[in-house]
């Protein structure tokens, strides 16, 4: 009996409530069951490969919906989780009651444990910590800048593991660490700690980095990271360093897609602020109302850098 999970990959939630689905599967529905987990990346083409559905059951978690018959569990929270209206319609249209979508959740995580525990009755005590850090992190919750980018609590340091670690079959495992360790323990496994240690001395230089590449206009933060190939940073590294401003832009590379990422100050909210992933939508990206990206094509490098404009322009005037 193998089932198989998609997640949002290189995501503390999205690996996180792969791990609660799966206790709570083997739990409530089948204890006989394999797990093999497979992460899902945004990107400008072809969200989904229908013959990776391979499992006798197929999960997707912390992503985004796929009208595939073959697709027999969802969990999602993002505003933007339909891909076309007919998907939204599918969604609506399913009778199953394994398909779930609440976008009110800060976290996949918490809206799996959530359904898990009314709907199953599935109760897990000992995954609290998980389920509340998972909250925390993609709820941007910390209390401060300096907690999330001083990474002195596990989750926060298995969070830059998740998100920058070098090797792509390392969220399977971590998954499946997640599912029965503490995350201090998660953090004292060899090879996570080996990982960590290099990811947090490069973490610490991306810091000088952005301070000398960044500028700050009108409360919007702006830095362009693709010359300097620096591939991924902590999204919270702007606003500790410019704690007045209200918004982030940056350009930055990636192996297989230029990105744009938009964000918010989760410690400097300001009434009638812009709906973030609205304007990433507009230009085919999407997010949250407080965080959004927009994937382009290696190649589109001047077009990317002229939306970036764009949206740098449109939030530092009045939503
Ligand atoms: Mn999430």
């Amino acid at each position: 009996m193998r089932v198989r999970i998609f997640f949002h990959d290189r995501c503390f939630d999205g690996a996180a409530a792969a791990a609660v689905f799966s206790r709570f599967y083997s739990s409530k529905i089948r204890p006989d069951a394999d797990f093999v987990y497979t992460g899902l990346v945004h990107r400008a083409s072809q969200l989904f490969d229908e013959a990776q559905f391979d499992g006798d059951e197929n999960a997707i978690v912390d992503f985004k919906y796929c009208s595939s018959p073959r697709l027999t569990w969802w969990f999602d929270h993002h505003q933007s989780a339909f891909l076309t209206p007919d998907d939204a319609r599918h969604f609506q249209l399913d009778r199953s009651g394994k398909k779930f979508y609440d976008p009110d959740y800060r976290s996949c995580t918490k809206f799996v444990a959530a359904i898990a525990r009314a709907r199953f009755g599935f109760e897990a005590p000992e995954l609290a910590e998980l389920v509340e850090w998972a909250d925390i992190i993609d709820g941007a919750q910390y209390p401060n800048a300096a907690t999330a980018v001083r990474m002195e609590a596990p989750a926060t340091q298995l969070t830059l593991v998740i998100e920058m670690g070098p090797d792509h079959d390392l969220l399977p495992r971590v998954i499946g660490m997640m599912a029965r360790l503490p995350l201090a323990d998660i953090m004292k496994a060899p090879e996570v700690a080996a990982l960590f240690k290099p990811l947090y001395e490069r973490h610490l230089q991306s810091i000088d980095l952005i301070r000398e590449r960044s500028r700050c206009d009108g409360g919007v933060v702006f830095f362009d990271l693709i010359s300097l190939g620096l591939e991924g940073y902590s999204k919270f590294i702007p606003y500790y360093l410019f704690p007045e401003s209200v918004y982030s832009v940056s350009v930055s590379p990636s192996s297989f897609r230029t990105k744009i990422s938009v964000g918010s100050n989760p410690w400097n909210t300001q009434p009638g602020m812009h709906n973030l992933a609205t304007i990433c939508e507009r230009y085919g990206g999407g997010g949250h109302a407080r965080v959004g990206a927009i994937s382009f094509e290696t190649g589109a490098l001047e077009r990317a850098r002229r939306v970036a404009g764009e949206i740098v322009e449109e939030l530092q005037k009045p939503a």
